[in-house]
């Protein structure tokens, strides 16, 4: 009986013993070691996605574009400046569509005057002044579509607002000559001016250059309403980060401009005189043919548009000479 009972007890040690060193084994059996080249790829569902985070803005122009499609009356809108400067660009994104044509062409690609509507706005993609020496057929191309503009806008419900656009850097005579020809000689400085800084896409604070630069535009008689900075078009073939900080930064930029337009534009528009029409045409004229330095023969191309006002080709062309002499 004793015999049976030691050898029950050894048993249960052996067995107690056994689970034991199962228990232990399963414990410190070694995990799975990934191969040496794979140490450090994380497993795909561990990889954190990057997330553009809002910034708000989304929500914020869309209010803003109700607000402007509850408006009933319409704003005109022109935009002008330098060649090239970006003008269709903006003109793009306020509208949030590619239907201004956009180039990186040296010369200009906007040769005449387009409006484009959106909601409430008319906007007016003009050709501004460029380079002084630029080619001939190209000067008498801006002289005649400035005319036919001042003609659109004359019979037009009046002008809203000028958005003047210039590249961030000097403040040169170019700028200065556009400013002078839309804002003094065009509508008399009736029509507020809001400056666009295009290619600001390097500013860590927006808008930090302008403000920096505010007292150099006062003291060059360059008076605005409002200025602010746009993040133009957006780069491809960046990182994720810098990606979502252009979108961010582009949605801004389009909630200021429409913000702007809304805020700034005059509630009864500017309407040209029709009494000094002719006198305003001849001053607008005078101004462009100076900036380009010389005479060039428009002869033709100012008594066809005073025909197209009203004069006999008699009187019209008594008109072209008394402007010259
Ligand atoms: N980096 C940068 N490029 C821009 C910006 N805005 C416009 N551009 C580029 O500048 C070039 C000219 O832009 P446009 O919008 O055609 O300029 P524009 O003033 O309408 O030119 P014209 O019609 O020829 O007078 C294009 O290559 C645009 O992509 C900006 O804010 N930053
Ligand atoms: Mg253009």
């Amino acid at each position: 009986m004793c015999k049976v009972i030691a050898n029950l007890i050894s048993l249960l040690t052996v067995l107690v013993f056994v689970i034991a060193a199962v228990i232990i084994a399963i414990i410190f059996a070694p995990k799975d070691v990934p191969p040496p080249y794979l140490a450090n790829v994380k497993p795909a569902a561990l990889v954190e996605k990057f997330v553009c985070k809002s910034t708000g803005f989304e929500k914020k122009i869309e209010d803003i574009l109700t607000k402007m499609s509850e408006d009933y009356k319409e704003k005109n809108v022109i935009v002008f400046g330098e060649t090239g400067v970006g003008k269709s660009s903006l003109i793009n994104m306020i509208m949030n569509a590619n239907v201004a044509q956009v180039s990186d062409r040296a010369v200009g690609v906007t040769f005449e005057y387009q409006k484009y509507s959106f909601l409430n706005l008319n906007i007016y993609d003009t050709i501004g002044l460029g380079e002084p020496d630029g080619g001939t057929v190209n000067k008498k191309k801006a002289i005649s579509e400035l005319l036919k503009l001042m003609t659109k806008l004359k019979k037009s419900s009046g002008i809203n607002l000028i958005i003047l656009v210039m590249k961030k850097g000097r403040i040169n005579d170019i700028l200065k000559s556009n400013y002078k020809l839309i804002v003094e000689i065009m509508t008399d400085f009736k029509v507020p001016v809001v400056l666009v800084v295009t290619h600001a896409k390097d500013e860590k604070v927006r808008n930090k250059w302008i403000q920096n630069n505010q007292q150099y535009f006062r003291a060059n008689n360059l008076i605005f309403v409002a200025e602010t900075t746009v993040c133009g078009t957006p780069i491809h073939g960046l990182s994720d980060e810098m990606q979502c900080y252009f979108k961010n930064c582009l949605l801004e930029s389009r909630f200021d401009v429409l913000r702007l337009i809304q805020d700034k534009s005059l509630k009864q528009p500017y309407r040209i005189p029709e009494l000094n029409f002719l006198k305003l045409i001849c001053a607008m004229f005078n101004f462009v043919l100076d900036y380009f330095g010389f005479p060039i023969p428009l002869w033709t191309e100012l008594s066809d548009f005073l025909q197209e006002h009203g004069f006999d080709p008699l009187e019209a062309i008594r008109r072209v000479n008394a402007m010259f002499h």
